[in-house]
């Protein structure tokens, strides 16, 4: 079916005037769908049932967040239709499209008139107020009171990506991993520490909150001010730490390179930016957070960067099938990238917990 037949198997307002692909997703297909008139405008997205085993599942959890901070927004005062994702249903009253012929499921929501999204921080203005973003979303779902499916098992789990990982290697599908010794060792030579860390989730020490999981500063929406409205792509949102939403958007923010840059002396953390997120972020949440939660905050850029750089590699050995790429070796350039990354943070590690000790004094 063509993205025009889709989109009229949903309950949308108007006219439709075009459909066009948008942005360059990694994992999603995405069209912008402008109609004519005063009626809103769409964004129609083929979901990734490779990468999104279940999205029934993961279209109810968007629904009820959104829901859930809608009554919220109204209750202060605010606009539910700018403030926050709104799911449009299909016309059979689900709340995505299934096209059996090709067996893709498609969701719409309705486009924010007047959003934009950045792909780069280039400002600390930018980067406080997208901590600001976060934090408000972390805080609107603090008191979210049901259990939400796990979309995608063990997203941010240390433990789980290294059991993929063990695996990954031992079948060596592509006989590439006498190829990567050198990037393999970064994994290994990590593997207690992370773990280590791991372990306060498991203990309780670090509570599960509802939290996004997919950070990056092009997944949170501004308005022509560059002021916030909300978090998009709200396809990871489950329960997870409120710091693997801080470090993977740190990862994001921080870089002062590109996700895939080839040249690697572009890569780099900075360290104003860091700061600039981390105070826009404590600006709403600093109160919520617990001991633990303070004293782990300004690791959580490492742990997600390394999980990143684990995640990336892992795919290139297993034949590069869950990012898109652009030219065979891409998602090996971009585990070297975030290995930079990583390593600049690392570098940095005692002025990033100074930083955030201050913020927290
Ligand atoms: C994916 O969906 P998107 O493009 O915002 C990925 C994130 C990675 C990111 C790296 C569901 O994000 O976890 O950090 O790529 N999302 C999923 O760019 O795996
Ligand atoms: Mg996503």
């Amino acid at each position: 079916m063509t993205p025009e037949n889709i989109f009229n198997q949903f309950a949308y307002e108007g006219e439709v005037a075009s459909i066009k692909p948008l942005g360059e997703g990694f994992i999603n297909d995405t069209f912008i769908v402008r109609t004519t008139g005063d009626t809103p405008d769409y964004i129609l997205q083929r979901k990734n049932h490779n990468v999104f085993p279940d999205v029934p599942a993961m279209m109810d959890n968007i629904v009820k967040v959104t829901a859930h901070m809608k009554a919220k927004i109204i209750r202060a005062g605010g606009d539910p239709l700018r403030e926050s994702l709104t799911v449009v249903f299909a016309k059979d009253g689900l709340p995505y499209y299934f096209d059996a012929e090709e067996g893709n499921y498609w969701a719409v929501c309705i486009f924010i008139a007047g959003s934009v999204t950045i792909d780069n921080a280039t400002s600390l203005d930018l980067c406080f107020k997208g901590g600001q973003g976060i934090g408000r979303f972390q805080k609107m779902l603090a008191d979210y009171p049901e259990p939400l499916h796990e979309t995608i098992k063990g997203f941010h789990n240390i433990r789980f990506r290294y059991e993929q990982w063990d695996d990954t290697l031992r079948r060596d599908k592509f006989g590439l991993v006498k190829t990567v010794q050198e990037e393999i060792k970064w994994v290994e030579d990590r593997r207690q520490q992370m773990l280590d860390f791991w372990h306060l989730v498991e203990d309780g020490s670090l509570p599960m909150r509802v939290t996004h999981n997919d950070t990056k500063l092009s997944n949170i929406l501004f308005d022509k001010n560059g002021d916030v409205l909300c978090a998009i792509d709200l396809d990871t949102c489950m329960s997870s730490t409120a710091l693997n939403d801080v470090g993977d958007a740190l990862r994001s923010y921080t870089n002062t390179g590109a996700e895939d840059d080839r040249d690697l002396s572009r890569v780099s953390m900075d360290i104003d930016r860091f700061r600039a997120y981390v105070a826009g972020y404590l600006s709403e949440m600093k109160d919520s957070l617990n001991d633990c939660e303070r004293e782990w905050l300004a690791f959580s850029a490492i742990y997600i960067t390394f999980e990143q750089v684990l995640r990336f590699l892992m795919d290139y050995i297993d034949g590069s099938t869950y990012w898109k790429i652009q030219y065979p070796t891409h998602t090996l350039v971009r585990t070297q990238a975030q290995y930079r990354l990583l390593q600049s943070m690392e570098a940095q590690y005692p002025q990033m917990q100074a930083i955030v000790r201050e913020l927290l004094a």
